[in-house]
C-alpha cells in the first residue's frame, strides 16, 4: 500500500453517506491510491466503524481524517488531522487540537499521524461557515499560506480545499511555487477527467468527494486521468 507521500489520487468518503456495496468495490478496485474517510456532519463512531470494515475487504489504503475525536478507532493505516490555516476561529486551527492531545496524547506514539494545513477557498463550503474561514485571498496570499506550511510550521501536507465547487487552477499554482517539502493537495468539485488533469498538474495529490455519490462512472475516471 502507498504512503501518504505517493498519493496522487485519492477518494474521500463520508461515511455519513450511503453507498453501495457495488459502488463501495469500484471505488476500492479503481486504482486509486487511497480511500480517506471524512465528512462534516454526522459523523459517528458507529458509521465510521461500518465504512472501515466495509473498505477493508479490499486491499487499499484507507486513512481517517479526523473531524470529530469521538468518532476515532484504531485500525486505520493514517490518521489525517487537519488545521484550516485561514480559520477566523482559532479552535479550527489549534484549539480542538490541544483539547483532542488532552486525552489522546499517546495515541501520537503509536499511529500514522499527519497534520494537513488547510485553505479553505470556497465561501459556500460547510466548513468555511464552521471555522468562519477568510476564503478571499489573493494569490500572494496562497503563496504565503504555503509558505509558513511548509517551511515555517513543517507540515507535511498543504491542502487547497474548494468543497463543493472546481476551484481556481491559479490558486493551486501558486501553492506549487512556494512549496518545497510539503505534498499538496488539492480537492473541491472535480466531476470529470478533465478536471482531475488540470489539478493534477500541479497538485501531488487529488482528493475526489462528492461525485461518487452522484455518478459513480464519471467517479471512477477521475483515476484515470492521473493513473493511466
Ligand atoms: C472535500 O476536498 C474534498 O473535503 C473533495 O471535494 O467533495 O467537492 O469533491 P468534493
Amino acid at each position: 500500500m502507498l504512503s501518504y507521500s505517493e498519493w496522487k489520487h485519492v477518494f474521500k468518503l463520508d461515511p455519513a453517506k450511503a453507498i453501495s456495496d457495488e459502488d463501495l468495490e469500484h471505488i476500492c478496485e479503481s486504482g486509486t491510491d487511497a480511500v480517506v474517510v471524512g465528512g462534516s456532519d454526522g459523523v459517528t463512531l458507529d458509521n465510521t466503524l461500518n465504512l472501515l470494515a466495509r473498505v477493508r475487504r479490499f486491499p487499499v489504503a484507507c486513512a481517517l481524517e479526523i473531524s470529530n475525536i469521538e468518532a476515532v478507532t484504531p485500525g486505520f493505516d493514517c490518521y489525517l488531522v487537519p488545521t484550516v490555516l485561514n480559520a477566523g476561529d482559532a479552535r479550527w486551527i489549534t484549539g480542538l487540537h490541544q483539547e483532542a492531545l488532552k486525552e489522546m496524547g499517546p495515541a501520537l506514539e503509536q499511529e500514522k499521524v499527519l497534520a494537513e494545513g488547510y485553505c479553505i477557498l470556497n465561501p459556500d463550503a460547510k466548513a468555511a461557515a464552521l471555522t468562519e474561514a477568510k476564503t478571499e485571498q489573493t494569490d500572494e496570499d496562497i503563496e504565503a499560506y504555503a509558505a509558513m506550511a511548509d517551511r515555517l510550521f513543517h507540515l507535511p501536507i498543504f491542502y487547497i480545499e474548494y468543497s463543493g465547487t472546481y476551484g481556481d487552477v491559479r490558486m493551486v499554482q501558486e501553492a506549487r511555487k512556494a512549496l518545497q517539502e510539503a505534498r499538496l493537495f488539492y480537492g473541491g468539485g472535480i466531476r470529470s477527467k478533465e478536471q482531475a488533469a488540470e489539478m493534477a498538474a500541479y497538485a501531488d495529490t487529488i482528493v475526489v468527494g462528492d461525485i461518487v455519490y452522484e455518478d459513480i462512472k464519471k467517479a471512477i475516471q477521475t483515476v484515470k486521468a492521473v493513473r493511466p
